[in-house]
């Protein structure tokens, strides 16, 4: 049976939104943060990190990595598309999200939410903020006159960049100044697997 290391509260909720997308049976194990450097840990991911799935002896960590082979294992079109094309965008706005945006995200959340307050940092938060406009943007263009990121269903595409930008909605990032993405990540966190998503503790 699958196994999702992990709790909804980190990357792990990545896969975990995926299987519930996909109606699959799973068990989740709730590893937590503080948990990832134990040596039982270590054995299904040597790096020390949530999230990881084991899919009956097929280990696979990377959270991105993760959602695309759920997707792709267990999914239909329009989830998982059928053309190589709109798979190649998927995996576009896949890597988009965490290489142009999840860094900076994870600045402001740090320092306006987890870390103690005596150690937070608003300028470099705001200056997150400020960086993570030119690519909020480009988003926002490519929303314009689109339901979702592939066209008019929601894809793995959307799981997977709505799962990096979730981390703005912890500190109520401002996205006034794009309305076309604020509506459209509201559409995808709306979802029922989401909601059941957040249940993994
Ligand atoms: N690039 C990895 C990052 C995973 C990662 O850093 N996960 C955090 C939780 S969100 C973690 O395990 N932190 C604990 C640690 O590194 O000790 C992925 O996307 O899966």
């Amino acid at each position: 049976m699958l196994k999702i290391y992990g709790t909804s509260m980190s990357r792990a909720a990545r896969p975990l939104w995926a299987a519930e997308e996909l109606g699959l049976q799973f068990e989740h194990i709730p590893v937590a943060v503080p948990d990832t450097r134990k040596p039982e840990y270590l054995k299904v991911n040597p790096n020390g990190h949530i999230p990881t799935i084991d899919d009956d002896g097929t280990i696979v960590w990377e959270s991105m990595a993760t959602t695309l082979y759920l997707a792709e294992k267990y999914g239909k079109a329009p989830f998982w598309p059928s053309k190589v094309e709109d798979r190649a965008h998927a995996y576009q706005w896949s890597f988009w999200a965490i290489t142009e945006t999840e860094g900076n995200l994870l600045t402001i959340v740090r320092n306006r939410m987890f870390l103690p307050k005596d150690q937070r940092d608003e300028k470099a938060a705001a200056a997150a903020a400020e960086t993570l406009k030119a690519p909020l943007q480009v988003l926002e263009d490519h929303l314009r006159g689109r339901q979702y990121l592939l066209g008019s269903d929601f894809t793995i595409a959307d799981l997977n960049v709505a799962s990096v930008l979730i981390l703005g909605t912890f500190v109520q990032l401002d996205l006034s100044a794009t309305p076309v993405t604020k509506s459209w990540l509201d559409r995808c966190l709306g979802r029922r697997s989401m909601e059941k998503t957040l249940g993994y503790k």
